[in-house]
């Protein structure tokens, strides 16, 4: 009896240990030119999630000086996401189709006015996002305004900084597939498989197009 149990047990504790090993993963993301690429976003799936991440914090997306800020957010799906107009005028909110043609419909449908902000106090609306997919971010009451939001099936996903790095925390160890995607891009990105070890990682991914400079005050 001891003789089968004592390697079931070994067994049981190397898994669980090998269960317990996350690494903290920086993903760095290139155009096609080579140059690096802000505003993607980065999901990394495990071949193994074992228990998955807590649930995501809330997340603020603002309208503020006729911008949506940021222009790119990533979240997890189940995360709930405040909207709130930080300007001195009403501002409209609404979903809007995506894709290259836009012909992909949003992955949730929502349209509301939010008020101008008074006395110092936003107005400011909830929606809970429980579906993955891309949603366009309008305002009709000025057609300039777009922002896009990404709800990621995975919880491991952020969004590349101004240098093109996006961080990941609490990755599993083990094999993953990286999959990269872009407000701009006109065809899918090629999911590419990694291999996850030890407590820091850096990995890197090309697009197969190069994406614009951003203009913008704001990313
Ligand atoms: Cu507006």
């Amino acid at each position: 009896m001891t003789r089968t149990r004592l390697p079931l047990l070994a067994a049981c504790s190397l898994l669980l240990a090998f269960r317990a090993h996350a690494a903290t993963v920086t993903v760095a993301v290139h155009g096609a030119d080579g140059q690096p690429a802000p505003n993607v976003v980065v999901q990394l799936m495990p071949a193994h999630p074992g228990a998955g991440k807590p649930p995501p914090a809330p997340v603020v997306i603002a309208q503020r000086d006729i911008h949506f800020v940021p222009y790119l957010t990533a979240v997890p799906v189940g995360t709930t996401v405040r909207f709130s107009n930080e300007d001195p005028y009403d501002h409209h909110l609404r979903s809007e189709p995506g894709g290259p043609f836009g012909n992909v419909a949003p992955a949730k449908d929502f349209e509301m006015r939010l008020a101008a902000m008074t006395g110092g106090k936003a107005a400011s609306a909830e929606v809970k996002f429980d579906r993955p997919g891309v949603v366009v971010l309008g305002c009709h009451l000025h057609s300039s305004m777009r922002g896009h939001l990404f709800v990621s099936e995975t919880p491991w996903v952020a969004v590349t900084d101004a240098n093109g790095l996006a961080t990941i925390a609490d990755v599993p160890e083990g094999a993953a597939d990286l999959r990269t995607w872009s407000p701009e891009q006109l065809a899918d990105q090629p999911a590419s498989q990694k291999q996850i070890a030890g407590a820091s990682a850096i990995l890197e991914a090309t697009l197969n197009f190069t994406p614009s400079k951003p203009r913008r005050r704001h990313s």
